[in-house]
Parts: structure tokens; C-alpha cells; sequence
């Protein structure tokens, strides 16, 4: 970060994303330091709201709004946030970083890892960071520690060697933060014409690398000057006339190119990628004879085409390709035969089929939810609350499921055109079988089965607790399939192909989880179900009204699945949902 910006320049400039990752800061440093875990928890709550929200806070609090009116936010808490929000930091987290250096929090991350523990390296061993640390347990001086034997020490080195490989890149929902204003602002230049983000983040990666911003402008090195001095540059990486690239202030890079009309189409091409397409692209051109290249397509030097996407698809022979899927898994072949796919898009979805409430861990009652899928023009939504195994998440219990099916036919009775579904995120216990009595479930919309305990298992022995659950007559939907957190969690290892074929055999639909941290299924299981002729129903795992928009990202995630409108549950009709989902329900 450039400390020598003043605060007024700062103004305006700290994201949301930044404010929640500084709340979760302040709570991991509290925790180091030994604080009562509800101060702790406020703070990660507060985090989590921040995040949730559908705009950014200094815009709410140049607008006069009180942040105490959000949900889990006091006085206190409101002012520490607008602090942060408006400078970067505030009195308290100073105040941390004095005695605790925040490289510390990083350690609380691995599992295995308290407070405690990570103090007493750091007092006895000076240690502040996780490269230090994976050195000391390689050269044995954590194991000479008391209480540390060679089984923890054993532990830990894998836990920070098997950190994901997804580490570098960040969500795209994340990168929206950063690249959506940033575009804006190209936009507004008058020396560019137009402009897109392109690479991965136009094919909808669920993370990205990096932004690739390309710009059509008759005047070149102005849109490089105006770039580089976008108030959130912090580093000017390198630069020529038309090309450059920076680092902002979050640390997130971005390349521009600044192109001439006649090359907008064929650079916005290139830069989409995916690498493989262009070199499949590339190859298919040669044998007719045809150069194609960021600045067009060419016949002997002779310009064919590139001033439009659809121009340069249409020298060599192609219809427009989605960028969801140019990745070369087929789509030239596709396009060739005719046969592309006509993807799913956001105005087929009529509902959301995965959601949490106030009744367990969710932010916002079953009225706010509602209303607000009736804003998104959704005719229904699953409430689909966690099971009672779900201690952490305060599952619900029998009892509460009934009194919950109560509260929703008292809502949908006032409603016209929309209803709430009665439904369940029940977890798929060790043995299989799920988490409450038939007699439950059957009076249920929708019963989605997830996998939240027991991670560690076998293929062999996973699989086959999907399997099995998959045998409950109730079990509607299988949530999250593969368990992943992108970033912090592997997968579990299961059989996918399996799971597949029974769920086809029992008319089990899988999820696309859609929450940016998930996007569970991937875009190739998402193809593989296509191909296997599953159903997939796409839910947002919403926890407050503001994650409904995670719909957004699970459509992104089908289109690179190849998957189309009727190969996805919440396309359809409420009744011809309900006939599919309702599978062993007594009749009313
Ligand atoms: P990322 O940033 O890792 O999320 O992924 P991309 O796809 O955005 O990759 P990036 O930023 O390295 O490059 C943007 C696009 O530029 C990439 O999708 C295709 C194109 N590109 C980059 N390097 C090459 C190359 O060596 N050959 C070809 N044909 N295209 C390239
Ligand atoms: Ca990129
Ligand atoms: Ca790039």
C-alpha cells in the first residue's frame, strides 16, 4: 500500500471486501490475544455482514445511513467500521498490530492450530509467519517444544504443504469489487470507445489470476496515461504506449490493451483466452490458409477481419462462440457441426433452490428472504435450513422443522405468485442415513442431502455413504457434491461417476452450489451430469437476502458446464419442479 496517500484520497477507495477482510483481521488478533470468543465472534459476524452487503459501505456512509441499523452491527461497532471504511484501519487494529505482528493470523488458519499454540511459537521460538514456521517443524525445534510430539509436528507439515494451489488467484465475485469501477472509470475516458474485461473473468473462471482489460481507442497512449493513474494504482508494472500493467492496492493485477477499432474484435479474442481455444483457433485458420492474431485475421497480409468478435468467428468459419466455454473441450467441433450449445442464461431462472434463515445460521427471517426473491422476479424459493447434526450452524430438530413448515404455509398463503418451499439441508450422516425421521421429511417440498462431517474417509467408503443416502426415498437433491472450499479445502475423494449413474437412476438431481467459495459442482462434473443426463438444480446456499445474487456466479459456472436451460431444476415451472423434487411425499 502507498502510505503516502492522504486520507481524502484514500476516500472512496476501500472496498468491502477490503473493510471485511480488516474485521476478520482485528478478530483473529483478539483471539491471539486472548479475548473472550463473543468479542471475537462480533467481529467475524460484522465481517460477514459487510460482505453481504449489496453495496459499498462508504457510499452508504456518504449517503448519512446508520451502519447500527445492519444486522449484528452496535454503535461501536458501526464506528470502528466507518473508520476503517474511510481510512484503512482503525485506533484498535493499531493498537493489535503493536503487540502482535498480523502475519500471525495466517497460523490460525491451519488446522490443528489454536491461540495458544501459535503464541507459544511465537514467544518461544520467535516465529511470525508461515514460512517460519514450516521451516522450524522441518528442522525439529517445534518437536523439542513441550506438548509437541512427532505426530503434530507430522500433522501440521502436511496441513501447510498441501495448501491448494488456488493460492494467488481470487474469486471472481471478489474481483467484481475491483474491476467492475475500474472499467467505469476506462469508460468514462474520452479517448476510449469501449472497453471489456476479458480473459478469464469473461469466461466466468470462479477465480482469476489476473484482469486483461482490453480498450478500443483511436488515441492509444492517452487511455495508457489515464490507466496508470487510476486512484487505485499502487505499482506500475510496466508500461509502453499500448499496452501496460498494474498492481492496485489490493494486490490484484491488471493488463490493458489499448487497441485501434480495426483490432478490438480480434484482441478481445485473444485476450479472453482461454489459451487453448486461441491455439485451436489458431491451428483451424492455418489450414485455410489464414493468420489469426491479436490485430486480426489475415489472408497474405490482407486484413479479412477484426474490428467484431462475430467478424473474426465468421472469417474462418465459426458462429460466435460463448466465452464460458472456450476452453478447447469441443466447442470448435461444436461450431463446426452446428451443434453449440444454446446456454442457460439468467432470465430462465424462476427460483433459488438452496437457502438458509434466521433459524439457523442465515441473517434474515423467512419474510425478508421472501421478499426478497420476489424482487429478483423469482416465483419461489427453497428454504432449505441446516439438520440438527449441524450443531455449529444450530440445525433444526423435528419440532423446529414443523413449527418452520407452519411459518411458511402461513407466508405463502399471503402470497400470489410466489411460494416458499418447504425444505431442508439435511446432513448425510457417517452411515448414510440422513439426519432426521422419514416422517419429516416426507412432508417436505425439497430435501437437499449434504455431506458437512467426516471428510476424511475413503473413496471407497464415501461413495458409498452418498449411495446409500441416495436410497432414502426423500432425498431430492445432493448438495455441494464434492465438499470443496476453492482455496482452503480439497474435495473429498469420491467416485463421481457413480453417484452419477444412481442419481440418473433415481431421478436425484445434483447441485451447483453457487456460493463464490463453493461453485460445487465444477464446469466438468457439470458437463459430465449433462452428458449422464442428471439433472442439476443450482442453489446459492444464500445466508442472507444479499447471497441470492451468488446466482449470478452459478450461472456463469453452467454456461462453462455447456449446460442449458433444460438441463437445470430451477428453469422450471413450479409444478413441474415440485414433480420432480417431491419424490416420496404423502400425498396432501
Ligand atoms: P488467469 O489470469 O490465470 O485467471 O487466466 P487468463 O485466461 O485470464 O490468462 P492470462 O491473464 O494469462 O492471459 C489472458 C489471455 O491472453 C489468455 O486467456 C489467452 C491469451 N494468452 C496469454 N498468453 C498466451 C499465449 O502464450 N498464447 C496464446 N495463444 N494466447 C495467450
Ligand atoms: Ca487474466
Ligand atoms: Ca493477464
Amino acid at each position: 500500500m502507498n502510505q503516502r496517500r492522504s486520507h481524502s484520497d484514500l476516500l472512496g477507495q476501500v472496498h468491502n471486501r477490503d473493510v471485511s477482510a480488516t474485521l476478520e483481521l482485528i478478530a483473529d488478533l483478539l483471539k491471539l490475544a486472548g479475548v473472550n470468543q463473543f468479542r471475537v465472534r462480533a467481529y467475524r459476524n460484522a465481517g460477514r455482514t459487510v460482505d453481504a452487503l449489496p453495496e459499498e459501505v462508504h457510499t452508504m456512509i456518504a449517503r448519512g445511513d446508520d451502519l447500527d441499523a445492519l444486522p449484528s452491527i452496535g454503535k461501536d461497532l458501526a464506528g470502528k467500521i466507518a473508520d476503517i471504511a474511510t481510512t484503512g484501519s482503525t485506533a484498535l487494529l493499531d493498537e493489535l498490530k503493536r503487540d502482535t505482528p498480523p502475519s500471525l493470523a495466517d497460523l490460525l488458519r491451519l488446522p490443528g492450530l489454536g491461540p495458544r499454540r501459535v503464541r507459544t511459537f511465537h514467544d518461544a521460538l520467535g516465529i511470525e509467519n508461515l514460512e517460519q514456521l514450516h521451516r522450524a517443524l522441518k528442522d525439529g525445534s517445534i518437536e523439542k517444544l513441550p506438548g509437541f510430539g512427532a505426530r503434530t509436528v507430522t500433522k501440521l507439515l502436511r496441513e501447510i504443504e498441501a495448501k491448494p494451489a488456488a493460492e494467488g488467484r481470487i474469486s471472481r465475485a471478489i474481483a467484481t469489487q475491483y474491476a467492475e469501477p475500474l472499467l467505469n472509470y476506462l469508460l468514462g475516458l474520452s479517448s476510449v470507445k469501449n472497453a471489456a474485461i476479458a480473459g478469464s473473468y469473461r469466461r466466468w473462471r470462479g477465480t482469476v489470476g489476473d484482469l486483461d482489460i482490453v480498450a478500443r481507442s483511436l488515441a492509444p497512449a492517452d487511455v495508457t496515461s489515464a490507466f496508470v493513474q487510476y486512484r487505485e494504482v499502487s505499482e506500475v508494472i510496466s508500461r509502453c504506449s499500448t499496452r501496460s500493467t498494474v498492481r492496485l492496492r489490493s494486490g490484484l493485477q491488471v493488463d490493458l490493451r489499448a487497441v485501434p477499432p480495426e483490432s478490438y474484435g480480434s484482441a478481445l479474442v485473444y485476450f479472453t483466452g482461454s489459451k487453448a481455444h486461441n491455439i485451436a483457433i489458431r491451428r483451424m485458420a492455418q489450414g485455410m490458409g489464414l493468420l489469426v492474431n491479436e490485430y486480426g485475421v489475415f489472408k497474405h497480409e490482407r486484413r479479412l477481419a477484426g474490428g467484431s468478435e462475430e467478424e473474426v468467428y465468421e472469417a474462418i468459419g465459426l458462429p460466435w462462440i460463448p466465452p464460458e466455454i472456450r476452453e478447447d473441450r469441443g466447442e470448435l467441433a461444436a461450431a463446426l457441426s452446428g451443434s453449440l450449445p444454446d446456454l442457460i442464461e439468467p432470465g430462465d431462472i424462476l427460483g433459488d433452490l438452496h437457502a438458509h434463515t434466521t433459524a439457523t445460521d442465515g441473517h434474515n427471517s423467512l419474510e425478508e428472504m421472501a421478499a426478497a426473491a420476489m424482487t429478483r422476479g423469482y416465483s419461489y424459493l427453497a428454504i432449505t435450513d441446516h439438520s440438527r447434526h449441524l450443531t455449529v450452524a444450530h440445525g433444526l430438530n423435528e419440532k423446529y422443522l414443523a413449527r418452520q413448515i407452519k411459518q411458511i404455509d402461513a407466508i405463502n398463503r399471503r402470497k400470489r405468485g410466489f411460494t416458499l418451499l418447504r425444505g431442508i439441508e439435511v446432513d448425510i450422516l457417517e452411515d448414510g442415513a440422513l439426519d432426521l425421521p422419514d416422517r419429516i421429511l416426507k412432508r417436505l417440498d425439497i430435501v437437499v442431502g449434504a455431506i458437512h462431517s467426516g471428510f476424511n474417509r475413503s473413496r471407497k467408503a464415501q461413495t458409498e455413504r452418498i449411495l446409500q443416502a441416495f436410497d432414502n426415498p426423500h432425498i431430492a437433491v445432493l448438495s455441494h457434491p464434492t465438499g470443496r472450499l476453492i482455496g482452503t479445502r480439497e474435495p473429498y475423494d469420491i467416485d463421481m461417476e457413480s453417484v452419477m449413474r444412481k442419481a440418473h437412476d433415481k431421478g436425484i438431481m445434483l447441485e451447483l452450489n453457487a456460493h463464490p467459495e463453493r461453485l460445487d459442482l465444477t464446469d466438468t462434473h457439470c458437463r459430465m451430469a449433462r452428458d449422464m443426463g442428471v439433472m442439476i438444480s443450482i442453489g446459492t446456499d444464500a445466508h442472507s437476502v444479499a447471497d441470492l445474487d451468488f446466482m449470478r456466479l452459478g450461472i456463469g459456472q453452467a454456461r462453462r458446464g455447456w449446460l442449458e436451460a433444460g438441463h437445470v431444476a430451477n428453469t422450471l415451472t413450479l409444478t413441474n419442479l415440485l414433480n420432480t423434487t417431491r419424490r416420496g411425499r404423502m400425498p396432501a
